[in-house]
């Protein structure tokens, strides 16, 4: 058998239950396979066996007080991944589904994302299964207070920088950031995604969103292309969805739809400038539902769905793992599509990523494209350092080569390891071989 089936299989054996965190592990690894034949440094370090085992791994009880004074219980996690590049850093979901399984893929796939960055992050991931829908602003405060009054303890903006997912925005960032303040008596960059009065970065809020716009301009730029003229089907109608939407109409692409997990309106009009508005202020305002939109500009709302039947050139899953089966992926390229770049994580099942691959799509998968996002929390992380905070132009320009230098990496390494275009041996490969190289020089620790 060969080494990574060998440590597939020890994984699998060590974490039974978790089918999210399988998957991740199982992409990674198939993409490894000519990495680790090729040096076989990897295995004498034993680099597979420790890169899958995260650091730590912290579970914790999180009580706290609903409106009516009733007791409530809820499970808070951080999965300190992996440190060998800097603090482990990444996002925090606040979602009924969160478990184990699925904070340890979402760590696992930081790590590599995080590398990928060409900055000095490590890779974690937090959250809980509290649910913040049909919750009260003062329900949600005292959740993140419960929240943090124990993630204190261990983090710090040398050590775990968190940030927001699913779930956790603006409101929830300042929330936590103000308990952590009282608590430490501090005033330090331990959060990103902060508000812009209190140490945040501007562009910070776009990044994931416009990144993966980047990034895609830069796929479709390797056939001559460009985004005008140019159908595009958005899922989700949160963070990633609205600035993916924006970005996409400003350089002349046509978005025509968007989700919630309710179902989908297909606007065939486009979703212009005007009624993304609307859009941001139903979602992070009104905490709406996006069938509103439909009612509003009475455009075709199709509850239950998603948008993947939608006839598109262009697909930007925004919206959360495993979004986009088999089926859908085949009736995408039924469609015409010959684009997806993933803002969300994971978003593709098995099935649809072998066959993006298959077909020789531009499929960027989305610990490359959605790496904007963590890419500018860096940012904000050095502007906290020098005490200093960049124009938004500033921000943006570094961030559009930050997504330039993560596609071209991509491109370099899937060439290096032998399938050219194949963007997810490349994200895989390439950021998989920097942080293995910073275990090996930090020995076995
Ligand atoms: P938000 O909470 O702002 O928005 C999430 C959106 O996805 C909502 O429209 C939500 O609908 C929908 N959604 C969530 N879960 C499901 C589900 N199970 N089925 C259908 N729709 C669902 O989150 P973000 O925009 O921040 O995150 C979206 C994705 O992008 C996630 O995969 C996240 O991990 C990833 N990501 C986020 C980054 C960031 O900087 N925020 C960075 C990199 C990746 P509803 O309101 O009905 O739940
Ligand atoms: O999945 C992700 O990269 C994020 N949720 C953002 C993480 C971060 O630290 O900004």
């Amino acid at each position: 058998m060969s080494y990574v089936d060998e440590v597939f299989q020890a994984v699998s054996r060590h974490n039974p239950g978790e089918p999210e965190f399988m998957q991740a592990v199982r992409e990674v690894f198939d993409s490894l396979k000519p990495v680790v034949e090729q040096r076989k440094v990897y295995r004498d370090a034993g680099i597979l066996e420790r890169i899958a085992e995260p650091e730590r791994q912290i579970v914790f009880r999180v009580p706290w007080q609903d409106d009516k004074g009733k007791p409530r219980v809820n499970r808070g996690i951080r999965i300190e991944y992996n440190s060998a590049l800097g603090p482990y850093k990444g996002g925090i979901r606040f979602h009924p589904t969160v478990n184990l399984s699925i904070l340890k893929f979402l760590g696992f796939e930081q790590v590599f994302k995080n590398s990928l960055t060409t900055l000095p992050l490590g890779g974690g991931k937090g959250g809980s299964d509290f649910d913040p829908k049909g919750k009260s602003d003062g329900e949600v405060m005292r959740f993140c207070q419960s929240f943090m009054l124990e993630l204190q303890r261990h983090i710090g903006p040398d050590t775990d920088v968190p940030a927001g997912d699913i779930g956790v925005g603006a409101r929830e960032i300042g929330y936590m950031f103000g308990q952590y303040k009282r608590i430490r008596n501090e005033f330090t960059g331990v959060l990103t995604g902060k508000g812009l009065k209190w140490g945040g970065s501007l562009i910070r809020p776009e990044a994931t969103g416009y990144g993966a716009v980047y990034f895609a301009e830069e796929m479709l730029k390797t056939r001559g292309e460009t985004f005008k003229g140019k159908t595009v089907a958005v899922s989700g109608s949160g963070n990633v969805a609205q600035f993916t939407t924006e970005k996409v109409t400003e350089l002349g692409g046509k978005v025509v739809s968007m989700s919630d997990s309710n179902g989908t309106i297909y606007d065939k009009d486009g979703i212009g400038d005007q009624k993304l508005r609307y859009i941001m202020e139903l979602k992070n305002v009104k905490r709406g539902r996006i069938k509103e939109y439909a009612e509003k500009f009475g455009c075709e709302y199709r509850e239950g769905a998603n948008p993947w039947s939608i006839k598109c050139d262009c697909a930007f899953p925004s919206a959360t793992q495993n979004e986009i089966s088999g089926k859908d992926a085949a009736e995408l390229l039924k469609n015409g599509c010959m684009l997806v770049s993933e803002g969300a994580n994971m978003p593709s099942s098995p099935e649809a990523v072998s066959l993006f691959v298959e077909k020789k799509i531009l499929y960027g998968p989305g610990k490359a494209a959605n790496a904007g996002g963590v890419s500018t929390s860096g940012l904000e992380m050095s502007q906290n350092a020098q005490r200093l905070s960049w124009s938004r132009e500033e921000v943006d320009k570094k961030l559009n080569s930050i997504m330039v230098a993560i596609h071209k990496q991509c491109v370099d390494s899937a060439r290096e390891y032998g399938d050219a275009g194949n963007y997810v041996l490349g994200a895989n490969a390439a950021g998989f071989v920097k942080v293995a190289d910073a275990m090996i020089e930090q020995g076995i620790v």
